[in-house]
Protein backbone atom coordinates (compact mmCIF):
# COMPACT_ATOMS: atom_id res chain seq x y z
CA UNK A 1 0.00 0.00 0.00
CA UNK A 2 1.40 3.36 -0.55
CA UNK A 3 0.20 6.06 1.85
CA UNK A 4 1.26 9.29 2.77
CA UNK A 5 2.35 9.23 6.73
CA UNK A 6 2.54 12.88 8.15
CA UNK A 7 5.28 14.47 5.67
CA UNK A 8 6.47 11.87 4.02
CA UNK A 9 5.22 9.36 1.87
CA UNK A 10 6.42 5.20 1.27
CA UNK A 11 5.89 1.75 0.99
CA UNK A 12 3.94 0.00 3.54
CA UNK A 13 4.24 -3.92 3.43
CA UNK A 14 3.07 -6.69 5.42
CA UNK A 15 6.72 -8.16 6.49
CA UNK A 16 5.58 -11.46 5.08
CA UNK A 17 5.51 -9.74 1.47
CA UNK A 18 9.12 -9.57 1.62
CA UNK A 19 11.65 -11.78 1.28
CA UNK A 20 12.67 -12.70 4.75
CA UNK A 21 16.64 -12.75 3.97
CA UNK A 22 17.53 -9.08 4.34
CA UNK A 23 19.90 -8.68 1.30
CA UNK A 24 17.08 -9.77 -1.12
CA UNK A 25 14.27 -7.59 0.88
CA UNK A 26 17.13 -4.24 0.16
CA UNK A 27 17.69 -5.46 -2.97
CA UNK A 28 13.97 -5.32 -3.86
CA UNK A 29 13.39 -2.34 -2.46
CA UNK A 30 16.03 -0.68 -3.86
CA UNK A 31 15.02 -1.49 -7.77
CA UNK A 32 11.20 -0.70 -6.55
CA UNK A 33 12.37 2.83 -5.89
CA UNK A 34 14.75 2.95 -8.69
CA UNK A 35 17.85 3.60 -6.42
CA UNK A 36 20.74 5.00 -6.81
CA UNK A 37 19.69 7.57 -8.75
CA UNK A 38 18.83 11.21 -8.27
CA UNK A 39 16.03 11.36 -9.77
CA UNK A 40 14.83 7.46 -9.62
CA UNK A 41 13.21 7.37 -12.93
CA UNK A 42 12.57 3.24 -13.11
CA UNK A 43 11.11 3.40 -9.92
CA UNK A 44 8.45 4.43 -7.23
CA UNK A 45 10.51 6.97 -5.33
CA UNK A 46 9.92 10.59 -5.23
CA UNK A 47 13.90 11.81 -6.08
CA UNK A 48 13.48 13.09 -2.30
CA UNK A 49 14.15 11.31 1.21
CA UNK A 50 11.05 12.18 2.21
CA UNK A 51 9.14 10.08 -0.56
CA UNK A 52 11.66 7.04 -0.55
CA UNK A 53 10.45 5.23 2.42
CA UNK A 54 9.18 1.80 3.67
CA UNK A 55 7.28 0.77 6.61
CA UNK A 56 7.04 -3.01 7.34
CA UNK A 57 4.46 -4.01 9.22
CA UNK A 58 3.95 -7.21 11.33
CA UNK A 59 1.58 -8.49 14.21
CA UNK A 60 3.21 -8.30 17.15
CA UNK A 61 4.15 -11.15 19.74
CA UNK A 62 4.73 -8.54 22.30
CA UNK A 63 2.72 -7.70 25.89
CA UNK A 64 0.20 -4.82 25.70
CA UNK A 65 1.63 -3.86 21.45
CA UNK A 66 -0.52 -4.54 18.51
CA UNK A 67 2.26 -4.49 15.95
CA UNK A 68 6.13 -3.92 15.19
CA UNK A 69 7.04 -1.56 12.67
CA UNK A 70 10.38 -1.53 11.43
CA UNK A 71 10.85 2.02 9.17
CA UNK A 72 13.76 1.75 5.87
CA UNK A 73 15.15 4.33 4.21
CA UNK A 74 15.89 3.86 0.62
CA UNK A 75 18.43 6.29 -0.21
CA UNK A 76 18.03 8.23 -2.97
CA UNK A 77 21.33 8.41 -5.17
CA UNK A 78 23.00 5.79 -3.24
CA UNK A 79 22.39 1.68 -3.33
CA UNK A 80 21.73 1.85 0.46
CA UNK A 81 19.19 1.27 2.65
CA UNK A 82 19.06 2.20 6.08
CA UNK A 83 17.47 0.68 9.28
CA UNK A 84 19.55 3.34 11.59
CA UNK A 85 16.49 5.86 11.99
CA UNK A 86 13.07 5.59 13.37
CA UNK A 87 10.21 7.92 10.58
CA UNK A 88 7.48 9.12 13.20
CA UNK A 89 5.96 10.69 9.96
CA UNK A 90 5.89 7.31 8.41
CA UNK A 91 4.05 5.43 11.83
CA UNK A 92 1.50 8.41 11.35
CA UNK A 93 0.53 5.62 8.26
CA UNK A 94 0.74 2.22 10.24
CA UNK A 95 -1.96 2.38 12.28
CA UNK A 96 -4.44 2.38 9.31
CA UNK A 97 -2.47 0.16 7.45
CA UNK A 98 -2.62 -2.15 10.36
CA UNK A 99 -6.51 -1.92 10.47
CA UNK A 100 -6.67 -2.06 6.73
CA UNK A 101 -5.12 -5.30 6.73
CA UNK A 102 -6.63 -7.08 9.58
CA UNK A 103 -3.60 -7.26 11.77
CA UNK A 104 -5.70 -4.70 14.21
CA UNK A 105 -9.81 -4.76 14.89
CA UNK A 106 -11.25 -1.44 14.60
CA UNK A 107 -13.18 -0.73 17.96
CA UNK A 108 -15.74 1.80 17.79
CA UNK A 109 -15.43 5.77 16.91
CA UNK A 110 -11.25 5.15 17.78
CA UNK A 111 -8.71 2.21 17.77
CA UNK A 112 -5.93 2.73 19.76
CA UNK A 113 -2.83 0.81 17.97
CA UNK A 114 0.02 0.30 19.89
CA UNK A 115 3.23 -0.02 17.34
CA UNK A 116 6.40 -1.30 18.30
CA UNK A 117 9.33 0.48 16.51
CA UNK A 118 11.68 -2.19 15.63
CA UNK A 119 14.67 0.73 14.82
CA UNK A 120 14.64 1.82 18.32
CA UNK A 121 13.26 -0.53 20.69
CA UNK A 122 10.22 1.58 21.85
CA UNK A 123 6.40 1.99 21.80
CA UNK A 124 4.49 4.62 20.04
CA UNK A 125 0.59 4.68 20.30
CA UNK A 126 -1.78 6.01 17.43
CA UNK A 127 -5.16 6.83 17.58
CA UNK A 128 -7.14 6.34 14.46
CA UNK A 129 -10.72 7.11 13.51
CA UNK A 130 -13.08 4.56 12.94
CA UNK A 131 -16.40 4.97 12.24
CA UNK A 132 -18.33 1.65 11.33
CA UNK A 133 -15.09 0.36 11.91
CA UNK A 134 -13.43 1.33 8.53
CA UNK A 135 -10.54 4.12 8.66
CA UNK A 136 -11.50 7.24 8.01
CA UNK A 137 -8.75 9.48 6.54
CA UNK A 138 -10.63 12.92 5.74
CA UNK A 139 -11.00 14.97 8.23
CA UNK A 140 -10.35 18.67 9.49
CA UNK A 141 -6.93 18.13 11.17
CA UNK A 142 -4.29 20.47 9.48
CA UNK A 143 -0.33 19.35 10.04
CA UNK A 144 2.05 22.10 8.44
CA UNK A 145 3.56 21.03 5.14
CA UNK A 146 0.30 19.27 4.00
CA UNK A 147 -1.66 21.05 1.87
CA UNK A 148 -5.64 20.60 2.88
CA UNK A 149 -6.99 18.74 6.25
CA UNK A 150 -7.36 14.99 6.85
CA UNK A 151 -8.35 13.11 9.83
CA UNK A 152 -6.21 13.61 13.05
CA UNK A 153 -3.78 10.85 14.09
CA UNK A 154 -2.58 11.99 17.38
CA UNK A 155 0.67 10.47 18.22
CA UNK A 156 1.93 9.62 21.76
CA UNK A 157 5.93 8.37 22.53
CA UNK A 158 7.05 7.53 25.83
CA UNK A 159 10.80 6.65 27.23
CA UNK A 160 12.12 7.96 23.77
CA UNK A 161 15.11 9.63 25.90
CA UNK A 162 18.11 7.53 24.24
CA UNK A 163 16.20 5.84 21.31
CA UNK A 164 19.62 5.04 19.42
CA UNK A 165 22.30 6.62 21.80
CA UNK A 166 21.46 5.27 24.91
CA UNK A 167 21.13 8.19 26.91
CA UNK A 168 19.26 11.73 26.14
CA UNK A 169 22.96 13.02 26.31
CA UNK A 170 24.92 10.33 25.12
CA UNK A 171 28.32 12.04 25.75
CA UNK A 172 27.19 13.45 29.30
CA UNK A 173 27.48 17.19 28.23
CA UNK A 174 24.61 19.68 27.57
CA UNK A 175 27.27 21.02 25.05
CA UNK A 176 30.52 19.59 23.20
CA UNK A 177 32.81 21.52 20.83
CA UNK A 178 33.55 19.70 17.62
CA UNK A 179 35.79 21.57 14.62
CA UNK A 180 34.92 24.53 17.38
CA UNK A 181 31.49 24.88 17.01
CA UNK A 182 29.28 24.25 20.31
CA UNK A 183 26.76 21.72 19.81
CA UNK A 184 24.52 19.79 21.55
CA UNK A 185 24.39 15.91 21.06
CA UNK A 186 20.79 14.62 21.99
CA UNK A 187 18.71 11.79 21.45
CA UNK A 188 15.04 11.69 21.95
CA UNK A 189 13.48 9.52 19.60
CA UNK A 190 15.96 11.20 16.83
CA UNK A 191 19.64 11.26 17.01
CA UNK A 192 20.15 15.16 16.53
CA UNK A 193 22.94 17.37 16.60
CA UNK A 194 21.93 20.94 17.96
CA UNK A 195 24.00 23.74 16.53
CA UNK A 196 23.35 27.66 15.89
CA UNK A 197 22.94 28.34 11.93
CA UNK A 198 24.65 31.46 12.41
CA UNK A 199 27.93 29.71 13.55
CA UNK A 200 27.56 27.71 10.05
CA UNK A 201 27.22 31.11 8.64
CA UNK A 202 23.60 31.00 7.60
CA UNK A 203 20.71 33.18 8.88
CA UNK A 204 18.63 29.42 9.43
CA UNK A 205 15.19 31.09 7.80
CA UNK A 206 16.26 30.13 4.30
CA UNK A 207 14.17 28.06 2.10
CA UNK A 208 15.37 24.34 1.60
CA UNK A 209 16.52 24.70 -2.46
CA UNK A 210 18.77 27.78 -1.22
CA UNK A 211 20.36 25.79 1.81
CA UNK A 212 20.27 22.50 -0.21
CA UNK A 213 22.85 24.64 -2.96
CA UNK A 214 25.06 26.28 -0.37
CA UNK A 215 27.50 23.00 -0.77
CA UNK A 216 30.44 24.87 1.41
CA UNK A 217 27.95 25.00 4.29
CA UNK A 218 26.66 21.49 3.73
CA UNK A 219 30.73 20.03 3.95
CA UNK A 220 31.05 21.89 7.26
CA UNK A 221 27.79 20.63 8.37
CA UNK A 222 28.94 17.05 7.35
CA UNK A 223 32.49 16.98 8.58
CA UNK A 224 30.71 17.87 12.02
CA UNK A 225 28.36 14.81 11.45
CA UNK A 226 30.99 12.32 10.88
CA UNK A 227 32.88 13.46 14.32
CA UNK A 228 29.74 13.44 16.22
CA UNK A 229 28.23 9.84 15.08
CA UNK A 230 31.24 8.01 17.17
CA UNK A 231 31.14 10.61 20.71
CA UNK A 232 27.17 9.30 19.95
CA UNK A 233 27.78 5.60 20.27
CA UNK A 234 26.55 5.11 16.30
CA UNK A 235 29.80 4.62 15.29
CA UNK A 236 30.89 5.16 11.68
CA UNK A 237 28.08 7.09 10.08
CA UNK A 238 29.09 7.34 6.55
CA UNK A 239 26.78 5.35 5.22
CA UNK A 240 23.65 6.03 8.14
CA UNK A 241 20.85 8.40 7.99
CA UNK A 242 21.60 9.83 11.54
CA UNK A 243 22.66 11.95 13.17
CA UNK A 244 20.69 14.70 11.86
CA UNK A 245 21.77 17.87 12.00
CA UNK A 246 19.75 20.73 13.27
CA UNK A 247 20.95 24.06 12.71
CA UNK A 248 18.64 26.50 14.78
CA UNK A 249 17.90 30.43 15.28
CA UNK A 250 15.69 31.93 16.90
CA UNK A 251 11.93 31.89 16.38
CA UNK A 252 9.92 34.41 14.68
CA UNK A 253 6.22 32.84 14.56
CA UNK A 254 5.53 32.48 17.93
CA UNK A 255 7.23 29.30 18.57
CA UNK A 256 9.68 28.23 20.61
CA UNK A 257 12.61 27.68 18.36
CA UNK A 258 13.36 27.77 14.46
CA UNK A 259 15.32 25.37 12.60
CA UNK A 260 16.21 23.71 9.34
CA UNK A 261 17.10 20.21 9.39
CA UNK A 262 19.38 18.24 7.25
CA UNK A 263 18.52 14.47 7.17
CA UNK A 264 21.63 14.30 7.00
CA UNK A 265 22.68 15.45 3.61
CA UNK A 266 19.53 17.35 2.13
CA UNK A 267 17.95 19.84 3.59
CA UNK A 268 14.31 18.66 5.12
CA UNK A 269 10.80 20.18 3.73
CA UNK A 270 9.44 20.38 7.09
CA UNK A 271 10.79 18.73 9.92
CA UNK A 272 10.46 15.06 11.15
CA UNK A 273 8.36 13.74 14.01
CA UNK A 274 11.17 12.30 16.38
CA UNK A 275 13.56 15.15 15.12
CA UNK A 276 11.08 18.06 16.25
CA UNK A 277 11.06 16.06 19.41
CA UNK A 278 14.59 15.96 19.64
CA UNK A 279 15.01 19.65 19.14
CA UNK A 280 12.46 21.01 21.12
CA UNK A 281 13.93 18.51 23.74
CA UNK A 282 16.85 20.34 23.32
CA UNK A 283 15.69 23.52 24.11
CA UNK A 284 15.36 22.31 27.50
CA UNK A 285 19.07 21.80 28.02
CA UNK A 286 20.66 24.42 29.76
CA UNK A 287 23.48 26.13 28.39
CA UNK A 288 22.74 24.49 24.69
CA UNK A 289 22.86 26.89 21.58
CA UNK A 290 18.86 26.05 21.63
CA UNK A 291 18.65 26.87 24.74
CA UNK A 292 19.97 30.47 24.71
CA UNK A 293 17.67 30.89 21.17
CA UNK A 294 14.34 29.58 22.12
CA UNK A 295 10.99 30.90 23.89
CA UNK A 296 9.81 28.12 26.28
CA UNK A 297 6.56 28.26 28.35
CA UNK A 298 6.78 27.07 32.38
CA UNK A 299 5.30 24.05 33.40
CA UNK A 300 5.94 20.47 33.32
CA UNK A 301 3.48 20.03 30.06
CA UNK A 302 5.38 21.75 27.24
CA UNK A 303 3.56 22.92 24.53
CA UNK A 304 6.96 23.85 22.07
CA UNK A 305 6.74 25.09 18.51
CA UNK A 306 9.13 23.98 16.21
CA UNK A 307 9.43 26.78 13.20
CA UNK A 308 10.83 25.56 9.84
CA UNK A 309 10.55 26.02 6.08
CA UNK A 310 6.79 25.17 5.67
CA UNK A 311 5.34 26.14 9.08
CA UNK A 312 5.59 25.67 12.82
CA UNK A 313 5.43 21.77 14.13
CA UNK A 314 4.00 21.78 17.94
CA UNK A 315 4.98 19.25 19.96
CA UNK A 316 4.23 18.23 23.52
CA UNK A 317 7.01 17.42 26.12
CA UNK A 318 5.94 16.06 29.01
CA UNK A 319 8.64 16.73 31.90
CA UNK A 320 8.67 14.15 35.41
CA UNK A 321 9.82 15.01 38.53
CA UNK A 322 13.64 14.49 37.57
CA UNK A 323 13.33 17.15 35.18
CA UNK A 324 13.61 14.75 31.81
CA UNK A 325 11.43 14.64 29.75
CA UNK A 326 9.04 11.42 29.93
CA UNK A 327 6.48 11.79 27.19
CA UNK A 328 5.72 13.48 23.72
CA UNK A 329 2.81 13.84 21.63
CA UNK A 330 2.42 15.49 18.34
CA UNK A 331 -0.81 15.27 16.29
CA UNK A 332 -0.03 13.61 12.28
CA UNK A 333 -2.17 12.89 9.71
CA UNK A 334 -2.11 10.49 6.63
CA UNK A 335 -3.75 9.09 3.77
CA UNK A 336 -4.01 6.24 1.67
CA UNK A 337 -3.05 6.34 -2.21
CA UNK A 338 -2.60 3.20 -3.80
CA UNK A 339 -3.15 -0.32 -3.24
CA UNK A 340 -1.96 -2.91 -5.17
CA UNK A 341 0.88 -4.91 -6.66
CA UNK A 342 4.65 -3.26 -7.16
CA UNK A 343 7.05 -4.93 -9.57
CA UNK A 344 11.04 -5.22 -9.02
O1 LIG B 1 12.07 12.48 12.77
C1 LIG B 1 12.79 12.53 8.04
C2 LIG B 1 10.40 12.49 8.17
C3 LIG B 1 11.73 12.16 8.74
C4 LIG B 1 11.85 11.43 9.98
C5 LIG B 1 14.14 12.33 8.46
C6 LIG B 1 10.78 11.60 10.99
C7 LIG B 1 11.15 11.72 12.43
O2 LIG B 1 10.04 13.64 8.11
O3 LIG B 1 10.47 11.08 13.24
O4 LIG B 1 9.61 11.62 10.71
O5 LIG B 1 14.53 12.98 9.44
O6 LIG B 1 14.84 11.55 7.83
O7 LIG B 1 9.70 11.58 7.72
Amino acid sequence: MWMRGGTSKGAFFLADDLPPDSAARDAFLLRMMGSPDPRQIDGMGGADPLTSKVAVVRRSDRKGVDVDYLFLQVFVDRAIVADSQNCGNMLAGVGPFAIERGLVAATGQETRVAIFMENSGQVAVATVQTPGGRVRYNGDAAISGVPGTAAPIPLAFRDTAGSSCGALLPTGNGVDEIDGIACTLIDNGMPCVVLAAGDMGVAGYEDRETLDADTAMKARVEAIRLKAGPLMNLGDVSEKSVPKMMLVAPPREGGAISVRSLIPHRVHASIGVLGAVSVATACLVPGSPAAAMAQVPDGRMLTLGVEHPTGVTECVVTIGDDGQPVEAGMLRTARKLMDGEVFA
